[in-house]
């Protein structure tokens, strides 16, 4: 028997002290895998932290192939991981973190199940740029995919900047991810799933699927548009997304 609230401990407990641990020797289900994350998190929510939406991963071709993964696969978001937009970060908080250029929904009503990209989009309030920052748990970010999904998908933390009205349409704008002023990924948001709108579709149905809903005023983040960018002590790292705007933050 593989004892997963242990493992979920674990996780958690590396998250919390910012220190890698190797990569999991269990060979998990996904179902198990989804079952440590639940755990995980839990261990924070009694800390105090609150839920307040979901990640998608994997929606991208970029993303895939830098991580030699090929399945979507989804985490959940507390309270606690968002940073202030145009803030600073501290290094020795996380492990060897990465950031990647996104877009954030804003959910007004409840979504879960089977809907259709319409409704989707009926049930967002607003939309805006985002950065998250991801570090994996485990030596080298190196996993399968039962190891980050355990891993709540390598989330760490999310910056997003202003909001935008629902109905900007966000199918394919160009993107810059920039570090001190140098760009150092070009892309676009068809570049998640040809729409990042796809993203919401399939969280909706994801969670379903996980007894769960997305509640109303839930943040749903699409997932990395290119390839993630490790971080350095002393970078400015902004993003600039066509007619959506600007997300940035420092670290120090
Ligand atoms: C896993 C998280 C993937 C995304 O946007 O595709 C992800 C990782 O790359 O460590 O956040
Ligand atoms: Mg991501």
């Amino acid at each position: 028997m593989i004892d997963l609230g242990l493992i979920a401990q674990r996780l958690d407990e590396a998250a919390h002290n910012a220190s890698a641990i190797k990569q999991l020797a269990e060979e998990l289900t996904i179902e198990q895998a989804y079952e440590i994350q639940k755990q995980s998190i839990d261990r924070r929510l009694s800390r105090g932290e609150k839920r307040v939406g979901m990640k998608m991963g994997f929606t991208s071709r970029a993303k895939m192939v830098q991580m030699n993964v090929s399945d979507m696969i989804w985490g959940r978001l507390t309270d606690a991981m968002i940073e202030e937009e145009g803030g600073t970060i501290q290094l020795s908080n996380y492990i060897h973190p990465r950031v990647e250029p996104e877009v954030v929904y804003l959910l007004r009503k409840p979504l879960a199940g089977r809907i259709t990209p319409l409704l989707a989009l009926d049930a967002v309030e607003a939309i805006a740029p985002a950065l998250e920052i991801i570090d994996s748990r485990y030596d080298d970010f190196k996993f399968s995919l039962t190891d980050v999904v355990a891993d709540n998908c390598s989330s760490s933390g999310l910056v997003i900047g202003n909001w935008q009205w629902p109905d900007t349409d966000v199918s394919n704008l160009g993107l810059i991810l920039s570090v001190n002023g140098k760009p150092m990924e070009f892309g676009s948001t068809a570049a998640i799933l040809g729409n990042p709108i796809r993203s919401l579709v399939a969280a909706a149905r994801m969670v379903a699927e996980a007894g769960e809903e997305l509640p109303a005023g839930s943040l749903v983040m699409a997932g990395g548009a290119t390839a993630a960018v490790a971080l350095s002590s002393g970078e400015r790292i902004e993003l600039e997304l066509e007619s959506l705007g600007r997300a940035s933050f420092s670290v120090e």
